[in-house]
């Protein structure tokens, strides 16, 4: 049923979220709003009521004469005119006392207040009770469309899309102007029944201004709209002289009392509506998907960045090129001084106690070199993340939706603590090799070599041989322990076996990938967090094609 396809519509177009500042998003919200005003104030109460009275809606340029016209009709002055431009600041709405259940509740125009006495509050509703005008028909005076006054032009521009019918009131001196045109061209576009009214004609120019006006309204397709032409005159209290707007007023009257002629001019502004409002929707549902689009966008960047951070960890970490500087010298200092004899031959031998505190502990073979290795892990993944934080920050930067959602914020390196927590890390997977070197001893490859050569000396050995593989002694040498590397994998070998060591290395290198993985995620998410606060919803453009087509397949 098209009232449930429509109020379906509605429900998407006030839930869609444009949270990302693309080029167009000023547009896009113009646009959801329109269409959200013109369901509430127009399409959804005439269809919950077509039997509703039909809603008149007075609009021109300011002086027009529009108050003074609405007070002739109705026969008694319900809305004040005056010398001042604008005069009008608040809608008036003139209605049957049958009517008042219906223009008194919110159903038609729920976004403004009601009052009934005067107002310039360009959010309240003016409503006047009167007998004077049948029960089928309500007048409704509208501030200017073109004065200074941008609230005025905007509500008009509401009020409107509320109209069953638009009374275009303008006068022998302002017909041309261009901006009232431009409201009549979005009314054809829009479908609204109209009416003109040609104010304040000199008598002797009556049928020269109305022939010309004529041609303006046939060219602009608007041949067809009625056409009337109201003398100039002196008002008195705000009303025209009697029997000055009898034709208009008849006319009304003939509108009002016949329910079929009623019913046509309605029917012919809510097919013209929805027409309108499917073409905004898909037009809607294009600047959704260009929000998607951004979205996506930017989390590519993020998503490119941190992968390839991650890459880079997992190369560095493998290539030797860790056993540089600080290492290289602990790793020389570790086999060179014979500590790692001195390691190796210790049974007992404890890589470091990370339980108890680090000063109660006598330092013990491999302890710097182990160190060495944790700042040089370290840095090696700070630098990674300083890396894609600014990749990151500069391509988001490069889009106003990525450097909106940025603003202020300060993402521009690594988080403070990513150096710590990356030791941590370090720290537990060190714990972790010597407890895969542990069991390894346990096994039935448990010798006499693994017995002398202990844990943490074997450990450190599979450290530095993770550290350098898949380059092994040839990168080793590059670095200048070419030596130093290949004495160790043959005690490797010879403690534990080619086999056991190669997968203990390959366990070390996943566990220390995975660990890496973990961190460089932590620094990811901030930028996803960001994307993720404004909530996209990736099929909110096709929601609302479906749900538009929902409204096409019910007319
Ligand atoms: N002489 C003469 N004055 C008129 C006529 N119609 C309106 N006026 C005067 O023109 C001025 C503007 O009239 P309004 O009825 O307030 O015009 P409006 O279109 O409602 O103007 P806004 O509310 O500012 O948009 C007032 O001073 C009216 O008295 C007319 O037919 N003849
Ligand atoms: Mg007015």
């Amino acid at each position: 049923m098209l009232l449930a396809a429509l109020e379906g519509l509605g429900e998407q177009v006030r839930n869609l979220s444009l949270p990302l500042q693309v080029a167009d998003l000023d547009a896009a919200s113009g646009l959801r709003r329109e269409i959200a005003d013109q369901l509430d104030d127009y399409l959804l109460p005439r269809l919950r009521r077509p039997d509703a009275p039909m809603l008149a809606v007075v609009g021109g340029p300011t002086g027009a004469g529009k108050s003074t016209l609405v007070n002739s009709l109705v026969g008694q002055p319900v809305s004040a005119a005056g010398v001042l431009r604008p005069t009008t600041r608040s809608a008036v709405l003139a209605y049957h006392p049958l009517s008042a259940a219906w223009f008194e509740s919110r159903r038609i125009l729920p976004g403004l207040g009601r009052t009934t006495g005067a107002s310039t509050d360009p959010a309240n509703l003016q409503l006047v009770v009167t007998s004077n005008l049948p029960a089928g028909i309500a007048i409704l005076d509208a501030p200017d469309i073109d004065s200074v006054v941008i609230a005025n032009r905007e509500l008009a521009t509401q009020l409107l899309a509320a109209a069953d019918m638009w009374m275009f009131v303008t006068t022998a001196a302002r017909y041309a102007d261009a901006v009232p045109w431009e409201f009549l061209r979005d009314a054809v576009t829009r479908g609204t029944a109209v009416a003109i009214v040609l104010d304040r004609v000199a008598p002797d120019a009556v049928d020269e201004v109305r022939a010309h006006l004529a041609t303006m309204l046939t060219e602009q397709r608007l041949g067809g709209a009625p056409l009337f032409v109201v003398p100039e005159t002196t008002p008195v209290d705000s009303m025209l002289p009697p029997g000055t707007v009898d034709v208009i007023h008849q006319w009304l009257l003939g509108l009002a009392s016949d329910p079929a002629v009623r019913a046509t001019v309605v029917h012919h502004t809510l097919n013209g509506a929805l027409r309108a409002l499917t073409a905004r929707v898909v037009l809607l549902a294009a600047a959704s998907d260009g929000q998607s689009e951004a979205a996506a966008r930017l989390r590519r960047e993020v998503d490119q960045a941190y992968d390839d951070a991650l890459a880079r960890v997992d190369d560095a970490s493998a290539d030797g090129s860790l056993l540089r500087g600080e290492v290289l010298a602990r790793w020389q200092e570790f086999v060179g001084t014979g500590e790692m004899m001195r390691a190796l031959e210790s049974k007992v031998g404890r890589l470091r106690d990370r339980v108890t505190a680090a000063g109660s502990r006598k330092s013990q073979p491999g302890d710097e070199l182990a160190e060495a290795l944790e700042s040089g892990v370290e840095a090696l993944v700070r630098a990674a993340a300083d890396k894609a934080a600014e990749r990151v920050g500069a391509a988001w930067r490069d889009d106003p939706a990525g450097s909106a959602l940025l603003g202020d914020g300060d993402l521009q390196g690594s988080s403070p603590d990513l150096g710590e927590a990356t030791r941590q890390a370090v720290r537990e997977w060190q714990d972790g090799v010597l407890e895969l070197v542990r069991r390894q001893g346990q096994g039935k490859r448990a010798t006499a070599r693994y017995l002398a050569f202990g844990v943490n000396g074997l450990g450190l050995l599979v450290m530095i041989h993770v550290f350098t593989q898949p380059g092994g002694s040839a990168t080793g040498e590059a670095a200048g322990t070419g030596g130093a590397v290949a004495l160790s994998n043959k005690i490797l070998g010879a403690a534990l076996g080619d086999q056991a060591v190669r997968s203990l290395a390959a366990s070390a290198r996943a566990d220390l990938h995975r660990r890496v993985a973990y961190l460089l995620d932590g620094e990811r998410r901030r930028f996803l967090a960001l994307l993720d606060a404004v909530a996209i919803s990736e099929d909110a453009g096709s929601a609302l094609r479906s749900a538009v087509q929902d409204v096409e397949d019910t007319r």
